[in-house]
């Protein structure tokens, strides 16, 4: 395990002040997400809330099938590797023999919204005590950009390739608002981290759902619109304003629900 102690900047001239270093928690090691991957940026921003909560030796995360398979690679904290669409049921597995721990899932749109849609509604509606994170990239990334249940009204994806008609596929699902209907969620938001404020809030929601967790609230769910700049076949610049002009647009960002205001409309002042 890589500590503090052992992270070294052997690049930093000694009258520099060190602004920024990588989390003690994320591995020091090549990533093999695309350029302009919000997987990446999320994995640094839970190794980072894991490093400040000094929770690295207590965090099990359970890792997806989709391009975040490997997440496990990456972070260096205890991870389980789930069947595609399980992840709720591992971590409730792992949450109910290891209560003292911390778990969250990291699973995406295909994993959790589609061939996991019942394993997540039935964890949330019981209340188990984990975080999930959410990736909703609007896409299955891994297997080259078929439609998933967050794509857009008329976007175009290799299974809709006239663009998604809702008549015939339904609407995309808006699985924060879903969920936050359960009794047994208690934080449920929608984040971004297409911008440098973005990416704040989504590290102070990654923060309030582990210590959610640790005064046994009930499930945390935090859905981060991520971006898939290959298959959406954009720059990660185009991407980003496509988030910005479209993705938010359906899927509305700040909070929906929190332990303390458990029906919360999203307003300009929980942005
Ligand atoms: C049981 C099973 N069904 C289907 C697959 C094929 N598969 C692998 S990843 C994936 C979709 C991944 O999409 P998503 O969860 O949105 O993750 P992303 O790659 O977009 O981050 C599918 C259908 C599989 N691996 N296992
Ligand atoms: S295919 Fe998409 S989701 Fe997968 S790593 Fe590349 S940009 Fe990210
Ligand atoms: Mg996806």
């Amino acid at each position: 395990m890589q500590t503090d102690e052992t992270v070294t900047h052997a690049c930093v001239p000694d009258d520099y002040d060190v602004a920024y270093h990588r989390p003690a928690a994320l591995m020091d090691v090549n990533m093999h997400y695309c350029p302009g991957c919000a997987h990446s940026l999320v994995h640094k921003l839970l190794m980072e809330v894991v490093d400040e909560l000094g929770i690295q030796d207590q965090t099990i995360g359970v890792a997806p099938v989709g391009c975040s398979v490997f997440a496990y690679e990456y972070m260096d904290i205890d991870m389980q590797e789930a069947a595609h669409g399980r992840a709720c049921a591992v971590a409730t597995a792992i949450k109910r023999l290891m209560p003292d721990k911390f778990v969250f899932t990291y699973q995406g749109d295909g994993d959790l919204a589609a061939i996991g849609i019942a394993e997540t509604l039935h964890a949330i509606n019981r209340g188990e005590n984990i975080l999930i994170v959410f990736m909703n990239n609007a896409v299955y990334g891994m297997t080259s950009g078929q439609m998933a249940p967050t794509t857009l009204p008329g976007m175009k994806t290799t299974t809709s390739p006239f663009g998604r008609d809702t008549k015939f596929y339904g609407a995309p699902m808006k699985i924060a608002e879903l969920v936050a209907q359960l009794p047994g969620s208690s934080y449920v938001t929608r984040q971004v981290v297409n911008s440098a404020h973005g990416v704040r809030k989504t590290k102070q929601a990654l923060l309030k759902a582990f210590e959610w967790q640790k005064q046994n609230t009930g499930t945390c769910l935090i859905e981060i619109i991520g971006n898939c700049p290959s298959n959406w076949r954009m720059t990660p610049l185009e991407a980003s304003r496509f988030i910005d002009e479209e993705m938010v647009k359906a899927f509305p960002v700040g909070d929906i629900k929190t332990p303390d205001q458990p029906s919360l409309e999203p307003t300009p002042e929980n942005l």
